[in-house]
């Protein structure tokens, strides 16, 4: 399997994140990228390349004009208003607000296009997230000729809708990968989200479609974070009613559980017969994830990957989440080799 990363990724790396009322080192943090690459080595890995030049076309499928124009530009905004840290949100349009109006300075900007406060943009977070979201876009293009690829994307995407940044996200990287096949000519495409978290920024994106089926199983949004998106109820909308599935667990959901869910999802996902499959590969369901609540186990990760692998599909494997511990390398790459294993 063809890997794609990028050192640029470490030019992301906030001095802190907003969490428990401190500012903490990030949970998000250059050397996840570090476990898993380490580990791909270990296993035996090694078709590993820097990715082709980022895609402009293909990210302004995804996202608005003016909301990569914020990315591109905030920091220095920020910097010019002499600033001290990194740039947080601070004030968001809530209810009764005017939502449809971008103020001109950067506090306004940054709330207006932030889904969360906890992830700070820094001086080399726009390259970074560039750099992520090519590995993604090199990742679809090799599935054109082989059946699989990774892409150890960093920063993580899901969260990012078109227009909004936040839970340690910035371009969605999955969607645009979506849009990858989309343009070389898939009909349907399957996104199937196993982050902890619920891909809200995927969901949205594909909201009204009917060409990209979503499924995401993910802490439900009662107890977990993004909290206001990830119900059962939420089916799609337009030609998009009925392409859209999730599957909200509680906490301390063990493996039997979700992975009935997970073959739930994965039986829609072979009805609906879509060309190519993207996976967000977020590892932090592991029992031991800091941040989130799920039970799995790290031979858990290689079975599920083997339900992946049965579909046999043309599939892309995009890194999220998953978090301070060494285990994230391990269970990422059990679900690769889980994946190999049972593919062709
Ligand atoms: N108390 C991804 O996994 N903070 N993002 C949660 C929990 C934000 C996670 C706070 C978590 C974002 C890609
Ligand atoms: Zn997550």
């Amino acid at each position: 399997m063809k890997v794609y990363s990028s050192e640029k990724h470490a030019l992301h790396f906030p001095k802190g994140e907003l969490y428990g009322g401190e500012l903490v080192r990030p949970f998000e943090c250059p050397e996840r990228w570090d476990y898993v690459m380490d580990r791909l080595s270990d296993r035996g890995y090694e078709d590993f390349s820097e990715p082709d030049e980022f895609d402009v076309d293909l990210v302004q499928r995804v996202h608005t004009p003016d909301f990569l124009e914020f990315l591109e530009t905030a920091w220095d905004l920020w910097k010019a208003e002499g600033m001290k840290g990194d740039a947080i949100a601070a004030v968001m349009p809530t209810r009764r607000m005017q939502q449809n109006r971008v103020p001109n300075h950067i506090d306004g900007k940054l709330g207006y296009y932030a889904m969360a406060i906890e992830t700070a943009i820094t001086s080399g977070t726009w390259e970074a997230a560039k750099s992520a979201a090519a590995c993604a876009i090199s990742a679809q293009n090799a599935v054109d000729t082989d059946q699989s690829a990774f892409a150890l994307c960093r920063p993580p995407g899901h969260h990012a809708a078109k227009d909004l940044f936040g839970g340690y996200c910035f371009l969605n990287n999955a969607a645009i990968a979506v849009e990858g096949f989309v343009r070389s000519g898939a009909g349907r495409v399957a996104l199937l989200d196993v982050d902890f978290h619920h891909g809200n920024g995927s969901q949205d994106i594909f909201y009204d479609r009917d060409d990209v089926l979503f499924c995401s199983l993910h802490g439900q949004p009662e107890d977990a974070f993004p909290h206001f998106l990830g119900y059962s109820d939420e089916n799609g909308s337009g030609n998009g009613e009925g392409y859209n599935w999730n599957y909200p667990m509680p906490p301390n959901t063990e493996f039997s559980v979700w992975f009935d869910a997970m073959q739930d999802a994965c039986r829609k996902i072979s009805d609906y017969s879509p060309d190519a499959l993207v996976v967000s590969l977020g590892v932090d369901t592991f029992k031991d994830d800091p941040i989130s609540f799920f039970k799995l186990e790290s031979d858990d990760f290689t079975r599920y990957g083997e339900a992946i692998g049965r579909l046999d599909l043309p599939t892309v494997f995009i890194m999220e989440g998953g978090y301070a511990v060494s285990e994230i390398g391990l269970n990422t790459v059990n679900v690769l080799d889980g994946f190999l294993s049972a593919g062709s």
